[in-house]
């Protein structure tokens, strides 16, 4: 046997013969790389004869084809081995427990959910939802709602101003959702049917008070509006919010520039070792302010008040959040503490439904 012949044997033997794939490209680089040995061959061809290279050319790259042909070969094969391998070895377990996908491991903050759920009763009601800027100014947020420039009522709002412009006008943090209210009798006919969701800011921090903290305001704006049907509509949203069919509720005399009269609103309830319970009981809680909107403030928003009437009201959001959620500590809705989120918020794509439950 010539000595290519003895060679090629040699290489297809060992082709067989290796068992994985880093073998195989070992004796791969050992024959065909640049310092194997075929290649080692055909760099002979140069210093032959013209004749002698053309059979010894031909068959130095017979022999070349037929080793690169069994590596090949022996590659598909090695590689479907190791594949049967692999899918031997890495079965699934199909009675594992699944992991939650993201989107079910992440949780509704309360506060969004109470948002959800107080807009869910007054959409329900007829009202449609209006939002606005955290940064007002001074005249949606004080003057044209019946505050005075220089009136002590002014100082009632402990408020975030920021610097003065040059005109000597001066932007501020909104102290209340009122000036969506504002905003929306500016742009809007009546009738009017509005509820204003959002954060609202205040210079105050203590153990129940954030400097931010959020509300949310109604405004209703019609030819015959009256104080009855601002009771039917807090009533209903009473036992809708707690979800009770039966809730006590009283009317006391207050004070507020923006409406005349003016009311505060408590609801009947136990108390009773921490735990809070309405529709019974002889505790009275108090939970919104309200009251006729001030002629001076419809004025002030392009309505006449000779035509229409209306009524508002203001309730803070975070409060009733912890009385329904059964919270202690009203700063722990700030903390962002995921611990505590995993264990008071609420799972997503459980959207608050009135037919479904609202907490649910
Ligand atoms: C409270 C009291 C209240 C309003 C807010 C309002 C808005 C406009 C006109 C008239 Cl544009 N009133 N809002 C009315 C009465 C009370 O909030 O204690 N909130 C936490």
């Amino acid at each position: 046997m010539s000595d290519l012949a003895t060679l090629e044997q040699t290489i297809l033997g060992q082709i067989t013969a290796a068992g994985d794939e880093s073998t195989l490209e070992a004796v791969r680089v050992a024959a065909l790389g640049k310092k194997g040995s075929i290649s080692a061959l055909l760099s002979t061809l140069g210093k032959m004869s013209p004749e002698e290279r053309k059979t010894q050319g031909a068959a130095i790259n017979l022999a070349k084809d037929k080793v690169t042909e069994a590596l090949s070969q022996r590659r598909e094969v090695l590689k479907s081995v190791a594949l049967d391998a692999r899918l031997a070895n890495e079965t699934i377990d199909v009675t594992l427990p699944l992991r939650e996908p993201p989107v079910e491991a992440g949780r509704i903050h309360p506060l969004s959910q109470v948002m959800d759920e107080l807009t869910t009763i007054f959409a329900d009601m007829g009202f449609s939802i209006a939002e606005g800027p955290d940064i007002e100014t001074d005249d949606y947020n004080f003057t044209k709602l019946n505050f005075p420039i220089g009136h002590p009522a002014r100082e009632m709002h402990d408020t975030f101003f920021f610097n003065p412009k040059e005109d000597g006008s001066r932007l501020l943090l909104r102290t209340h959702t009122s000036p969506v209210q504002v905003r929306t009798m500016l742009s809007q006919k009546p009738p009017i049917r509005v509820i204003c969701p959002g954060r609202t800011y205040r210079i105050d921090s203590d153990a129940t008070h954030t400097p931010q903290f959020h509300q949310v305001e109604g405004l209703v704006i019609d030819k015959g509006s009256h104080l009855g049907h601002l009771k039917w509509i807090l009533h209903e949203f009473c036992k809708a919010f707690f979800e009770v069919d039966h809730i006590n509720m009283r009317f006391r005399p207050s004070f507020f520039p923006f409406t005349e009269p003016s009311l505060e609103a408590d609801i009947q309830c136990r108390r009773d070792k921490g735990e809070i319970r309405f529709g019974e009981g002889e505790d009275w809680l108090e939970i919104l302010g309200c009251g006729m909107v001030h002629p001076n403030v419809l004025r002030a928003c392009g309505i006449d008040p000779d035509e229409y009437q209306g009524f508002a009201w203001g309730m803070g959001i975070d409060r009733i959040a912890m009385l329904k959620y059964g919270m202690s500590d009203l700063r722990q809705l700030f903390d962002s503490d995921v611990r505590w989120l995993n264990h008071y918020g609420f799972r997503p794509l459980e959207v608050p439904t009135l037919a479904g439950g609202l907490g649910s």
